[in-house]
């Protein structure tokens, strides 16, 4: 079934996947999220959910609003995946247990185990940018922290990660959106990247100790199948990186815009971990993606048949005033940013953001620490995608503490 537009929701007929739209979403989600509670994207055949308070039911429903039938456009009970479904895309009765293998691999113990090792990355990281003066915040930071310490985390081999896990990653997320000529483009530079990635999901690839290893252990125990495994590492290799790359470019543009707020931040580093979650909030790396709905329902005024897909906007969500107050534009590192959707809710809700967490906690407090203020060195540039946001490029100037 497909819904229908309907007299009592806005109709839409801007395109949220434009180029303009993409590169400055705000102004048309602020119309939409204005327009109510549901509105129609005409051009999708879609209803689309921006308010926050929608979002979240939504998320926390997993039983009305199904991931099972992909978490894109595409319904996979009409259309096959373009990969087999995992843990993101499934529901219980199967996402149970994939779900309490990865929980049980990413516990505060196994994690906190971590903390040393990013730590002396983030050292050296923080010394060669002091050094340089003059950087790029994403080429030079933040797509070498994640592939570098979440990559040994995982427990891959070094050769090949950089080449293939990000436009794997950038592969990946386009089929969280529509299937338009950007998607294509997304999966023909990640082309040959599924070979290198399900390669090093093998048990024999990953090295011993690792969460790659530790997930095959819930193989070993029966919780899960070899084959519920290997895609379980894939998810960590597929979830894990592109995200925690963007959420820290993103972090280091909403500092760089507001010089304020990092000498806040300078005067007291333990603050890293609210400029972090309110930058989450103020740029989700994770924009928008789908659900499916499994019965008929009337949902706010929204009578969605049984089995249709509907939009969900978390970045439009995060950024709802009727939330988060009339500053919700604002990047303001005392806002008390938690609740925010950037990780999802419910039973879906981000497993790893612990790891992305102390990821970007270790960073931004190092460099809080050891520098005094940052400042633009050029006109940043978007990386336009149907369901990530964030930069390519972020020219950045520092000066030491
Ligand atoms: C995947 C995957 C798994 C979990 C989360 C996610 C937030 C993606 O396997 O593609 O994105």
């Amino acid at each position: 079934m497909t819904a229908t537009a309907d007299d009592v929701v806005a109709n839409i007929p801007d395109d949220p996947y434009d180029d303009a739209n993409l590169t400055d979403p705000y102004p048309l989600y602020a119309r939409m999220r204005d327009a109510g509670p549901a509105v129609w994207l005409e051009k999708y055949q879609v209803h689309a959910f921006t308010r926050f308070q929608q979002c979240r039911e939504i998320l926390a429903d997993h039983e009305t609003f199904i991931s099972g039938a992909g978490v894109g456009p595409r319904n996979y009970h009409h259309q096959p995946p373009w990969r087999p479904a995992g843990i993101l895309d499934s529901d219980p009765p199967m996402h149970t247990p994939l779900r309490t293998a990865m929980a049980g691999v990413i516990t505060p113990r196994n994690v906190r185990a971590l903390r040393t090792v990013f730590q002396e990355y983030a050292e050296r990281l923080v010394d060669e940018i002091l050094d340089r003066g003059e950087f790029d915040a994403v080429t030079e930071m933040a797509e070498l922290f994640p592939v570098e310490v979440f990559g040994n985390a995982v427990g891959i081999p070094r050769e090949g990660r950089a080449e293939n896990l990000l436009p794997h990653g950038a592969m990946n997320f386009s089929a969280f959106g529509p299937e338009d000529a950007r998607h294509d483009e997304y999966f023909a530079q990640g082309e040959g990247t599924v070979e290198w990635v399900m390669s090093n999901c093998a048990r024999e690839r990953l090295s011993p100790g690792g969460l790659g290893a530790k997930i095959w252990e819930y193989a070993d125990e029966g919780v899960i199948t070899s084959d519920e495994a290997t895609r379980l590492v894939r998810a960590l290799l597929s979830a894990g990186v592109d995200t925690t790359v963007f959420a820290i470019g993103n972090t280091m543009k909403c500092l760089v815009a507001s010089p304020a707020e990092w000498a806040n931040l300078h005067k007291n580093p333990s603050l890293a971990r609210f400029a972090i979650d309110e930058a989450l909030r103020h740029e989700s790396p994770f924009q928008s993606f789908f659900r499916t709905t499994a019965r008929e329902v009337d949902f706010h005024g929204v009578h969605l048949p049984e089995d249709t897909k509907i939009a969900l906007f978390m970045g439009a969500a995060n950024r709802d005033p009727r939330r988060f107050g009339d500053a919700a534009d604002e990047y303001r590192l005392a806002r008390d940013a938690s609740g925010h959707l950037a990780f999802g809710m419910g039973i879906h809700q981000c497993v790893g953001q612990p790891i992305s967490r102390l990821e970007m906690e270790v960073l931004f407090t190092e460099l809080a620490r050891r520098v005094r203020a940052v400042e633009p060195a050029g006109e940043p540039v978007p990386f336009l995608h149907n369901s990530l946001r964030g930069w390519k490029h972020l020219p950045v100037r520092v000066t030491a503490a």
